[in-house]
């Protein structure tokens, strides 16, 4: 039987960033995660961190590679077919600006700095579950190497993703879930050439594309696709072709093409369920909410929670303040659904609908035409996208 103050469930980047701050003040944590290590750190997923993402990681010593190997921008653009590119321009209208770093860089850094520090980081667990939540010592059932173990604690914070058990710890009588899947997924690849200089999204009749980059010599794309394609009928000449058809031809000649060394799909879903917090029990991450990529929200929202959460259990823990914790949900919610509508507007925008008629289509090409035009709708947008500040 093993103790600690705060047990996490999930060793993604939401979990592991909760365990390096909880440490910095002293509070001691276990994370459980299901996968190996070398698992967790091949996953290909964000790129694209909002101001105050950039702000917290510099704040927790996670600042030092992203400054090195990241890249920052004024805001990310949208390529319209037909129409001139126009650019979120975060810095223009909120002073602030993006940063290019990928999710598994920031995944390599948190476990290396959580193995220094002596933190406790158990990967290859099954059967997690969670006990007396609503009691004064919730524990947590796992198994390791065929062995059954319990892990006693104080609180539980479940940050182990969409297909995480967590969230099944708050009775379904308790819980409301909202939901929208897309009928269309994105076909990602990346590869070991110059990216272009911008993160740029495509708006075509073919379908959606985005350019984006993860370093000065490793660029990271992606197209609509069917949720029904197989990346293996999509060698590398024919997305690269695919691809340079949904940008500008100016924009088109300007990407380097070469091998992929990384081609995956992934289906675009909104999610989230109400609240976050059960007892002693707190979700954080994409074990509460899912958004589409586009937007790039995802990692955003998950390092927004954890903010919340650890104020709200140091409050607790230091200082037995136990008013953040309680306002926990209703206060993460509230970003949440910020990003949750911006993904959702976002993705209605800049896809091709199976459904689509000549009315959605003019309609769409009005907003682009307003956000060209108007200075509010230009600043409204960018407030959003570089991520609305934390309360
Ligand atoms: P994760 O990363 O899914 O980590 C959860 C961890 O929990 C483990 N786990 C369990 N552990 C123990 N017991 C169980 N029963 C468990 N079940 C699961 C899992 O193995 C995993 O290690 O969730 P977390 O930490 O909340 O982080 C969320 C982000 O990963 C996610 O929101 C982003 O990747 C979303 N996203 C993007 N977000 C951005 O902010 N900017 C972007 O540019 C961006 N681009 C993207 C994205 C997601 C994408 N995909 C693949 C869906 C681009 C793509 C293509
Ligand atoms: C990425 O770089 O993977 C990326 C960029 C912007 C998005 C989503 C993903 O909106």
């Amino acid at each position: 039987m093993e103790r600690t103050q705060v047990a996490i469930i999930g060793g993604g980047p939401a979990g592991m960033l909760l365990s390096h701050m909880l440490h910095l003040d002293g509070i001691d944590s276990v994370v459980l995660e299901r996968q190996t290590r070398d698992h967790v750190l091949k996953r290909i997923r964000a790129g694209v961190l909002e101001y105050g993402t950039v702000k917290l990681l510099r704040e927790v010593g996670l600042g030092e590679r992203m400054e090195r190997e990241g890249h920052a921008h004024d805001g990310t653009w949208i390529a319209w077919e037909n129409r001139r590119p126009f650019l979120i321009d975060t810095k223009r209208h909120t002073g602030k600006q993006m940063w290019s770093f990928g999710q598994t860089a920031i995944t390599e850094e948190l476990y290396r700095v959580r193995a220094r520090d002596g933190g406790r980081v158990i990967d290859d667990v099954r059967q997690v579950t969670l006990h007396d939540l609503t009691g004064e010592r919730p524990w947590i059932g796992f198994e390791r190497n065929d062995k059954t173990q319990r892990l006693e604690c104080e609180f539980v914070a479940g940050c182990d993703g969409h297909h995480g058990v967590s969230r099944n710890g708050i009775p379904k009588e308790r819980l409301r879930t909202f939901e929208r899947a897309y009928p269309f997924g994105w076909l990602g690849i990346m590869s070991e050439t110059p990216p272009l200089g911008d993160i740029m999204y495509a708006q075509h009749s073919r379908g959606f594309a985005l350019a984006s980059q993860r370093n000065p010599m490793l660029s990271r794309y992606y197209i609509q696709c069917d949720l029904a394609t197989d990346p293996d009928e999509w060698p590398d000449e024919r997305f690269w072709e695919e691809l340079k058809l949904r940008f500008p031809p100016d924009i088109a000649h300007k990407i380097v093409t070469g091998p992929s060394v990384e081609k995956s799909i992934a289906p675009l879903r909104s999610f989230v369920s109400e609240p976050m917090s059960y007892g002693r029990l707190f979700l954080a991450g994409d074990s509460a909410h899912i958004v589409p990529p586009t937007g790039a929200k995802g990692l955003n929202l998950a390092v927004s929670d954890v903010y919340y959460l650890h104020r709200a259990l140091i409050a607790q823990i230091k200082r037995s303040d136990g008013r953040y914790l309680e306002r926990y949900s209703e206060t993460a919610l509230r970003r949440v659904w910020n990003a949750e509508r911006l993904s959702w507007q976002l993705t209605q925008l800049l896809h091709v609908f199976p459904d689509d008629d000549d009315f959605t289509r003019r309609v769409r090409l009005d907003e682009f035409d307003y956000l060209q035009s108007s200075t509010a709708a230009q600043a409204a947008l960018a407030e959003q996208y570089v991520g609305l500040p934390f309360e």
